[in-house]
């Protein structure tokens, strides 16, 4: 840990932040993919300060100043939003990007590594895994409610972040070519889950054809709904804030659900070496649903209606995702041991099979739930 600590001078990047606080000290924080999080603790006359300093991955997220804006934007409007409804603890509801001392929202710093920084939200955790079904209606809820914050965000379409992120038919592409080139000779060992995707090819374009014929319409979404990016309170376990902007573009609604499902409904780990333990929970899914309509009220009969194969979907493409980047030797999501991307890939796909077995079920859940 220190070791990732000291690699970078967090007391230097601090000071390039607007904050009209002194540092006193940053340890890293969270347990991300993608990005890294640390936690500073500083001193504004002498009271204590907390900010979230994140170093953007950019070789993934290429256009940073682009990607600020976007949130910079989201982020204004929602605590505007909240606001003008009563809200007296904005600040504990939205995330509040802190500028840097040029005004722009980010920070490059010497090496070229870019930089952006939040107000800390206080009095809450995170789940990596749902502990209570309370939890899954509550971060479904304010996943519901962030959309619909973002209903109205003025200033045209937001940049697109990532091209093609939930794009299923363009990600089992990717995959395609990952296992012809086989590149770290890895293909013959996991043929069982290359087998269980291909099975799988036509299911990969559904979604992408319902947005391109209008059925589903495009909405901002957040496109990364994992449980763990919603901060809940500590006290009354109220899903708080919704954080992880990174993936905030036009988007449909079903990717969100899509996602939370995924996350949420896991009985085990995402990187769970014993599928055996994987399956979908069914009071899961029900509470997700619960508090993600009772939210979402602006939802289409038709957004309604494939909200079960949101969930197979983004599972499917997440276990997609994961075996690619396995056979491409593990260049994208950040590893902690050898073989994690393929446990991850095995348990998403193990999650998709315990879908599609209660698929039935599920969407009748759905069905059941007053408008
Ligand atoms: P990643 O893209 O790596 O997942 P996140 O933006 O989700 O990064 O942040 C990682 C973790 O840091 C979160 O799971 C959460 O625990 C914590 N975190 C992020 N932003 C804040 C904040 N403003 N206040 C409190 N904790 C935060
Ligand atoms: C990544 O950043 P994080 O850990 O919240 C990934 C998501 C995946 C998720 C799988 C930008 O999310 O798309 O669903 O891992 N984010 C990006 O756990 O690729
Ligand atoms: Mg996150």
């Amino acid at each position: 840990m220190s070791s990732i600590v000291h690699k970078h001078d967090l007391a230097t990047i601090f000071r390039h932040f607007d904050t009209r606080a002194d540092y006193v000290s940053g340890a890293p924080f969270g347990t991300g993919h993608i990005n890294d999080t640390y936690r500073i603790v500083a001193s504004q006359g002498g009271h204590k300060v907390l900010f979230t300093l994140q170093h953007v991955n950019t070789r993934i997220f290429k256009d940073g100043p682009a990607l600020m804006s976007n949130i910079t934007r989201i982020s204004r409007h929602a605590v505007a939003r909240l606001r003008a409804e009563g809200a007296t603890d904005a600040s504990r509801r939205a995330l509040q990007v802190v500028p840097a001392i040029d005004g722009k929202p980010y920070h490059v710093d010497g090496a070229g590594m870019f930089w952006r920084m939040y107000v800390f939200v206080d009095g809450v955790r995170t789940y990596g895994k749902v502990e209570q079904v309370r939890h899954a209606f509550e971060a479904a809820r304010a996943f519901g409610l962030f959309q619909r914050l973002l209903a109205d965000l003025p200033g045209g379409r937001l940049n697109e972040t990532i091209v093609n992120f939930h794009h299923t038919r363009s990600r089992f592409d990717t995959f395609q070519q990952a296992v012809r080139q086989d590149v770290c000779q890895r293909a013959a060992q996991v043929r069982r889950e290359i087998d269980f995707v291909l099975a799988r090819e036509k299911v990969c374009d559904t979604l992408v054809r319902l947005m391109a014929s209008g059925e589903i319409p495009e909405r901002v979404t957040h496109n990364d709904t994992k449980v763990n990016n919603v901060l809940m309170d500590i006290e009354s376990d109220e899903g708080m804030c919704v954080i992880d902007l990174d993936t905030c573009m036009p988007g449909c609604a079903l990717y969100d659900f899509g996602d939370m499902v995924r996350s949420a409904t896991n009985s085990a780990t995402e990187d769970e070496p014993d599928t055996s333990k994987v399956h979908c929970q069914r009071e899961i899914f029900e509470a997700l649903a619960r508090g993600y309509l009772g939210a979402a009220d602006f939802l289409t009969p038709a957004e309604r209606a494939n909200l079960v194969l949101g969930g197979r979907l983004m599972t499917l493409e997440c276990g997609i995702r994961f075996l690619t980047d396995y056979l491409q030797g593990d260049t994208y999501f950040k590893i902690h041991r050898e073989g994690q991307n393929l446990d991850r890939c095995r348990t998403q796909l193990a999650l998709v099979k315990s879908i599609e077995d209660q698929a039935d079920a599920l969407q009748k859940f759905v069905d059941s739930v007053k408008a």
